[in-house]
């Protein structure tokens, strides 16, 4: 039977996470948890990725499980801690930032991002699973300036450079992706989705593939498509990046995080439009996908849900997160993620 090859995602209130705790964690994938308390969480062999950035909304933990139908491998190469099921793998690597002090000119930040990638690119060698189609990289102070540069394009440099370093893509054919701010003190945090077969990579027709913005954004473009198309198993998977209020290459809405919400529903909608003409079917729609949305300040979080719920209805559930989000000038991003052809519930 197919649909128990669906991969799937589920995101737990702490109530849940101990319920699917005692049912031994079945059929998951990996786990991303994030909290900025150390909660305890019982992940058994399970990969778990651990980030600190705030859930919203009244819960202290969420929990992001991933599913999919085993038999699973479930191991380490290198750095990475990954589960597979030889058509998808989860794998997330976490590396501390040495604290150099006067010495803080980021080129902490640019090595541990680029041991990070290259752990990635040959654990995927490894499995024989090369497709990355989605990662997540959360780094601490990601606005902050060290030795001159900001820390998020210290990251895009140290990411583009390990791409090419393991001969990939720096554009086209780059996986979809979000980089979020944690709280200060903490590790980098990159984990990912790979597949056994490629993934088609999606653009956006409002806006500049970021992979070609102009250098006015950092000398190292980011190294991501706005969307991609995946096979997981057979099944349509849509995973969204990160997406903001960017139209062209440039921010809009500056200091308006309602009109932030919205534009960004704009492209969201944009994207799925794009991702059903290249699939040749209406494979996705807004009203299916699940959000976790990203929120700089605590404060805007009913004006951003009260917007992507005006702008795709009936909405979803949408999770929020409190973190800081890549331009000084963006009060919200907000990824997502689509399963076709089955038309489960989240
Ligand atoms: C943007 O569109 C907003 O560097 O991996 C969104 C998604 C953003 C992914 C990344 C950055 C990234 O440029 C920021």
């Amino acid at each position: 039977m197919n649909s128990g090859q669906l991969l799937r995602v589920d995101y737990l209130t702490p109530d849940e996470l101990t319920e699917s705790r005692a049912r031994g964690w079945r059929d998951v994938l990996g786990i991303a948890l994030f909290s900025v308390d150390e909660t305890p969480l019982d992940a058994a062999d399970v990969p778990l990725a651990r980030v600190a950035t705030r859930p919203l909304g009244g819960q202290p933990v969420l929990g992001e499980v991933w599913r999919a139908e085993g038999p699973f491998e479930t191991g380490t190469v290198g750095l990475v801690h990954f589960r597979s099921n030889g058509q998808c793998v989860f794998g997330c690597v976490t590396l501390p930032e040495a604290t150099v002090g006067a010495a803080d000119d980021g080129a902490t930040l640019r090595s541990i991002t680029k041991r990070a990638y290259a752990a990635v690119f040959d654990c995927l060698a490894a499995l024989r699973l090369p497709h990355a189609v989605r990662i997540w990289n959360y780094l601490p102070r990601i606005n902050r300036t060290a030795g001159g540069i900001e820390r998020y394009l210290q990251f895009n440099e140290a990411r583009q450079r390990a791409f090419r370093s393991s001969s990939r893509s720096i554009r086209g054919d780059v996986p979809a992706a979000c980089a979020l701010g944690s709280v200060a003190g903490n590790s980098l945090v990159v984990y990912f989705l790979a597949t056994a077969t490629a993934g088609m990579p999606i653009e956006n027709p409002r806006q500049l593939a970021a992979y070609d913005y102009p250098p006015e954004y950092g000398a190292f473009s980011p190294t991501f498509s706005r969307a991609t198309l995946a096979q997981a198993a057979g099944n349509p998977v849509l995973f969204v990046s990160g997406t903001a209020s960017i139209v062209g290459h440039r921010t809009l809405h500056a200091g308006d995080v309602g009109a932030q919400a919205r534009e960004t529903a704009g492209n969201i909608r944009a994207l799925v439009a794009e991702a059903n003409r290249i699939a040749g079917e209406q494979l996705f729609a807004p009203e299916r996908l699940g959000y976790k949305a990203y929120v700089r300040h605590p404060g805007d979080v009913e004006s951003v849900v009260r917007e992507l719920d005006q702008a795709i209805h009936p909405a979803r559930p949408v999770v929020c997160l409190n973190a800081d989000v890549c331009r000084a000038d963006l009060l919200v991003e907000i990824e997502a993620v689509g399963f076709g052809r089955e038309r489960r519930e989240l």
